[in-house]
């Protein structure tokens, strides 16, 4: 098991790379290029500066979060044989440099929503927020509150420039259920598998945050149906999970621990994003320090089944609060993080010597 925690790169991030160095036990950073649009190809050059920086500062970055896909991937417009392509040349050009794992969403127009970017806590720190009812507004308004919440900071998955066309992607997807959705990721990932075997690397799909549909759109990764039909569809070890705690426990009926337990078991979750969440009620929840007791989630019991069942891969404090005064985007502060990864490894290392 290693370590890692994420890092939006020294031009968007507060967080140094030299502070994130000083956090016991962190093996390195989940990094991407955020300057590449949707679609083209990462090239290597780019790849290259951004892992030196990395490795002068004496950590790695083995994990990638995330290579987007492409709509028309998702869409199954006759547009996608050329975005797979692509596709597969980042691949070939993240293998050069060391990566393992590269984290990557399916989800229609939206990457994960909240309702609250800055919901203060009784003990005075922030973190965020989710309402289901927050989200029964029109789509524009939705990301209108969005952008307006954030501070100016651009949140993965929110990139301004396809938020301005979001309206046109919802015709886009029109014809899109379920069904299509499924079918247009396995001829992704059969499309890609060459260049997997060929490098070695693992995809890691995350789960859909809310895991349920919203705005009409279809979502093919909620419960544990949804994570075996995508693991069965493609049957090889390169076609894996992102194991996001929060995400799959944002929906109740989710058993969160067997989930994860029986995915681990079959080695198929290359990368895990543990963090914790608390229920208001059934439908909303805000994101609680990693410590069981002040979440809904038993982080013992997610850390022993991924113990237990021989996960062997990356796990990174998904998001924090944001405490003593730290200003930034919102989830990705460093203390709270720092604090949630010494848990997660105090936990790791008391299953383990237990
Ligand atoms: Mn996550």
């Amino acid at each position: 098991m290693k370590m890692t925690m994420r890092w939006f790169g020294s031009e968007q991030d507060h967080v140094k790379l030299k502070d994130i160095r000083q956090v016991p036990g962190m093996s390195g950073v989940v990094g991407a290029l955020y300057d590449v649009p949707v679609g083209d190809v990462w090239p290597e050059e780019k790849i290259k500066a951004l892992m030196d920086e990395v490795h002068e500062a004496g950590l790695e970055m083995e994990v990638i979060e995330s290579v987007n896909i492409h709509d028309d991937i998702k869409i199954g417009l006759p547009s996608r044989d050329q975005y797979i392509e692509n596709y597969k040349e980042t691949i070939r050009n993240l293998g050069k440099f060391g990566v393992k794992v590269i984290c990557y969403n399916f989800m229609p127009i939206f990457d994960w929503l909240k309702t609250d970017l800055h919901f203060e806590l009784p003990d005075g720190s922030f973190t965020m927020k989710y309402e289901k009812a927050g989200i029964e507004k029109s789509p524009q308004e939705m990301v209108d509150s969005v952008l307006n919440n954030s501070n100016g900071v651009i949140l993965p998955g929110w990139e301004p420039e396809r938020l301005a066309t979001v309206m046109e992607l919802f015709e886009a997807y029109s014809e899109v259920d379920e069904a299509k959705l499924r079918d247009n990721f396995k001829y992704f990932m059969e499309g890609i598998m060459p260049a997997l075997k060929e490098t070695g690397i693992k995809m890691a799909i995350h789960p859909d945050d809310p895991p349920y549909s919203v705005f009409g759109l279809p979502r093919i990764v909620k419960n544990r149906e949804d994570l075996d039909w995508l693991m069965t569809a493609v049957d090889e070890p390169e076609n894996g999970i992102t194991f996001c705690t929060g995400s799959i426990g944002e929906d109740p009926k989710n058993d969160v621990v067997a989930i994860v337990g029986e995915f681990a078991k079959r080695g198929r979750i290359p990368f895990a994003h543990v963090r914790n969440i608390k229920f208001l009620n059934e439908t909303d929840h805000f994101e609680a320090p990693h410590l069981s007791e002040m979440g809904s989630l038993d982080m013992h019991a997610v850390v022993k089944a991924l113990y237990d069942n021989g996960f062997d891969g990356y796990i990174r404090p998904d998001h924090g609060r944001m405490i003593w005064g730290e200003e930034g985007r919102p989830g990705y502060g460093l203390y709270d993080r720092a604090i949630g990864a010494s848990y997660l490894l105090g936990l790791w290392e008391a299953i383990k010597k237990g």
